[in-house]
């Protein structure tokens, strides 16, 4: 079953709609797998957004993953990269779907309160740097599942 990084950033933290976030992604039918509430260091950040080194908003990016708690969450499903990014919305939250997490709760690129992997290889990075050897994932099936996906 492939696996996604969900974080919730610190704006999703500071204004108290981090599970509000969280549900929209088990709503829809993905599984948790995983789940923590830690602080991001300047180290974790880097590697994190290790793309973006270089680019003018690298900066203010690292200060602000870096400036509260925030929720790490590991979803599965089909598809659930895909899944997880048509349900937070496009980068820029002007421009992403009403309906979706940015489209609902956000205004400027800089605060758009989630962040999902962009492609199953991302994901399995960016999980190894949330979730180090994984032994706090969980494998589990709910008594749902073959409701959800069709050959369970
Ligand atoms: P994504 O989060 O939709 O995958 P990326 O292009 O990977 O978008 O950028 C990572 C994060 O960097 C964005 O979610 C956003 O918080 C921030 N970011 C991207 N472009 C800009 C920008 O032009 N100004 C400020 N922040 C930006
Ligand atoms: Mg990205």
């Amino acid at each position: 079953m492939e696996r996604t990084l969900i974080l919730i950033k610190p704006d999703g933290m500071q204004r108290g709609i981090s599970f509000e976030i969280l549900s929209r992604f088990e709503r829809r039918g993905l599984r948790l797998a995983g789940l923590r509430l830690l602080q991001v260091s300047q180290d974790m950040a880097e590697t994190h957004y290790g793309e973006h080194i270089g680019k003018p908003f690298f900066e203010g990016l690292v200060s602000y993953i870096t400036s509260s708690p925030i929720i790490a969450a590991v979803f599965e499903g089909t598809d659930a990269v895909t899944a997880a990014r048509t349900t937070m919305g496009g980068t820029k939250p002007t421009e992403a779907n009403p309906g979706t997490i940015r489209g609902d709760f956000g205004l400027e690129i800089g605060r758009n309160v989630v962040h999902g992997s962009d492609s199953p290889e991302s994901a399995e990075r960016e999980i190894g740097i949330f979730f180090g050897d994984g032994s706090s994932l969980y494998d589990w099936g709910r008594d749902v599942d073959s409701w959800i996906f069709e050959d369970e």
